[in-house]
């Protein structure tokens, strides 16, 4: 390569990476209380075109009568791998719309793998167990990220400039359990504290989604 055009693309790169900016969010409840396992899309008001790509596993995993996690975010098109841990079996299933699928019983230490090429909420459940569910977002957006335990989720080189960003919980009490709000995302980082009203644990009506 010649060193003018490698010169050229250094400088397109550093234009490219100074326009990108993390955003750092904070979700709580009215009195104080972190809000995990909410996901934060951050979707830029000029259309990217950049595809989804997350860079944790794309697993539910059941164990201990329970799916782990309770929230997966994944790409439009991900196939999703559903290991069976526990030494009983799981009987695995969602009635949802963006995707309608039913694992037969399955038992200890094997897999599963279901592929969801449409986006949308997916409540998943367990024909055995009432008490098991969880919930995979499936969405064609690349700036997302979920709230962890201390309700805090960053999501990581969004193009600067406005911006919407949508936060969503399953039990949040905003119409389609959403809510949104514009922000500006600068180089470097940006922060954005959020408030989220939740109607009490319940279990889920399956059909709802
Ligand atoms: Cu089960």
């Amino acid at each position: 390569m010649r060193p003018a055009v490698a010169f050229v693309m250094v400088l397109l790169w550093f234009s490219t990476a100074a326009r990108a900016g993390d955003v750092n969010v904070y979700v709580h409840t009215d009195d104080g209380h972190p809000v995990a396992d909410a996901v934060v899309t951050i979707v830029p008001a000029s259309e990217i075109g950049a595809a989804a790509k997350f860079s944790w596993p794309m697993k539910v995993v059941q164990h201990k009568l329970a799916f782990d996690p309770f929230v997966l975010i994944v790409p439009v098109g991900a196939q999703v791998a559903f290991p069976n841990f526990d030494s009983v079996s799981h009987h695995v299933f969602s009635f949802s719309p963006a995707k309608k699928f039913e694992i037969e019983l399955y038992g200890r230490d094997e897999t599963r793998s279901v592929a969801f090429p449409t986006s949308g909420i997916v409540a998943l459940g367990c024909n055995i167990h009432d008490n098991m569910s969880a919930f995979i977002y499936v969405t064609d957006h690349p700036f997302a990220a979920k709230t962890d335990a201390e309700g805090k989720a960053t999501v990581t080189g969004v193009p600067a400039g406005t911006a919407t960003a949508d936060i969503w919980h399953p039990r949040s009490t905003a119409p389609g359990q959403r809510v949104a709000q514009s922000l500006v995302v600068s180089p470097g980082t940006t922060t954005l504290t959020r408030e989220l009203e939740l109607r009490a644990q319940r279990k889920v009506r399956h059909g709802s989604y």
